[in-house]
């Protein structure tokens, strides 16, 4: 049997920069005197990152469901919307601080995004809006998206909470659609600690933008609107000044340790790779596998229970589906015979350790270990006894 590691190896670990260049920054900071409300560091990452993500409109946020909830409040959406169940809570969480009902769409079994063949059966009357999530940072089918929003007068919005750097053959994901939200928490390729970001198509969203994410404050004596507080503040913009300056490495060790996954992985029976982009056009933010229980010998969770014991603590992104929240039992859309595909998938994905700093070797030893845990047919027999 192989070896457990000697220290539990996580999905992820946070992406740190050199500390005396954070250091430095915090100096600044202090010298300021301002710590939050659009002081210099905000004011200077927004304008980085605009350049970075290649967008002309970006706002700042505390974080990334702060930046979806009030970004779909700018849009002054009513009704439905149509959605993914295959997501994190924040997302149609925020549809539910809106007042707005999700209509949970079946999902592609190859990128398990949103079905975009699978939309427009599902419009109605009260359907405002599609939000679409870029799962794993892999790219929806975002041109025949548009086609169906543009046929039946809907918003495009897209969770890209993975999807930071993400392009769609050279061309940045944030090009499509009315809005999309990043994510800078702690456990994404890039972050602010906590934090995230509205890119936006529409320049005047920016005004309202900035008014939802402090009080609908116009100035001292003005409240305009019923806004929240949702500024990132100067140390979490500062943080993401540095950790901006070593993202490419970042992101070229993870285009590493992926081809060593693809490669150690090939020719296990029953694991298949979700996580398809390469090269500029990822995030990088996941690598994903599907466990099909029938040619793996396990299902899923027997393998997720097996591989705590050798320490090694991938996360089942995502499991439970949105739709089984208790919440939406009581919607048609959100029951599982109207979503076969995502109530397959949520029972096969897992996760895997994914993090620049976990090195090749780690890599290794997991894909040994997970080809150890795979139970041959002959086995099989005996295991399902
Ligand atoms: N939409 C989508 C599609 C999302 O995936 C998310 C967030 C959002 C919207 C909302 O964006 P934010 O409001 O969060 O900006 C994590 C993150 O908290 C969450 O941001 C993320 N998606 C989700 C997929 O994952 P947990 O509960 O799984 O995180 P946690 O604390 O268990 O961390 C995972 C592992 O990372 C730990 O086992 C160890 C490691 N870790 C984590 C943290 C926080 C560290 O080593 N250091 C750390 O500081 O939710």
């Amino acid at each position: 049997m192989i070896s457990p590691f000697k220290s539990p190896i996580y999905v992820t670990r946070p992406v740190f920069p050199d500390l005396a260049a954070y250091t430095a920054q915090l100096n600044e900071i202090w010298e300021s005197s301002q710590l939050t409300n659009n002081g210099m560091q905000h004011k200077r990452l927004e304008g980085e990152l605009a350049e970075y993500l290649g967008t002309s409109h970006l706002k700042l946020f505390s974080n990334g469901t702060l930046a979806l909830l009030l970004g779909l409040k700018a849009l002054e959406l009513k009704g439905e919307v149509i959605t993914t169940p295959f997501t994190f809570p924040a997302t149609v969480q925020c549809l539910d601080w809106n007042q707005l009902t999700p209509v949970f769409c079946d999902i592609d079994p190859v990128t398990l995004n949103i079905d975009a063949d699978k939309i427009e059966s599902l419009i109605t009357e009260q359907t405002s809006a599609i939000l679409a999530v870029h799962v794993f940072g892999n790219p929806c089918d975002v041109e025949k998206i548009q086609k169906i929003a543009d046929k039946h007068n809907l918003r495009v919005i897209y969770d890209g909470a993975h999807a930071f750097g993400t392009k769609i053959n050279g061309k940045p994901i944030n090009q499509y659609g009315d809005m999309t939200m990043y994510s800078f928490h702690a456990t994404k390729l890039f972050n602010t600690v906590e934090g995230g970001a509205l890119a936006f198509k529409e320049a005047h969203l920016g005004q309202t933008l900035e008014l939802l994410k402090n009080f609908g404050l116009q100035d001292a004596e003005h409240v305009v609107l019923p806004g929240l507080n949702a500024k990132m503040n100067e140390l979490q913009a500062a943080m993401g000044r540095e950790v901006l300056k070593i993202v490419e490495t970042e992101r070229a060790k993870r285009h590493e340790l992926k081809k060593t996954y693809e490669a150690e992985l090939h020719g296990i029976p029953g694991i298949r790779i979700v996580t398809s982009m390469e090269g500029p056009n990822s995030s990088y933010q996941y690598f994903v596998i599907e466990v099909d229980q029938d040619r793996y010998g396990r299902t899923r969770d027997d393998l997720f229970n097996q591989l705590a014991a050798y320490q090694v603590f991938p996360r089942k992104y995502f499991y439970p589906l949105c739709s089984d929240f208790p919440w939406y039992r009581r919607l048609e859309s959100a029951q599982p015979e109207n979503l076969p595909l995502a109530g397959k998938s949520v029972h096969q994905v897992l996760s895997m350790p994914f993090y620049g700093e976990l090195g090749m070797e780690a890599v290794k030893k997991i894909c040994g270990i997970l080809r150890e845990l795979q139970v041959e047919k002959k086995e099989l027999l005996n295991y399902r006894k």
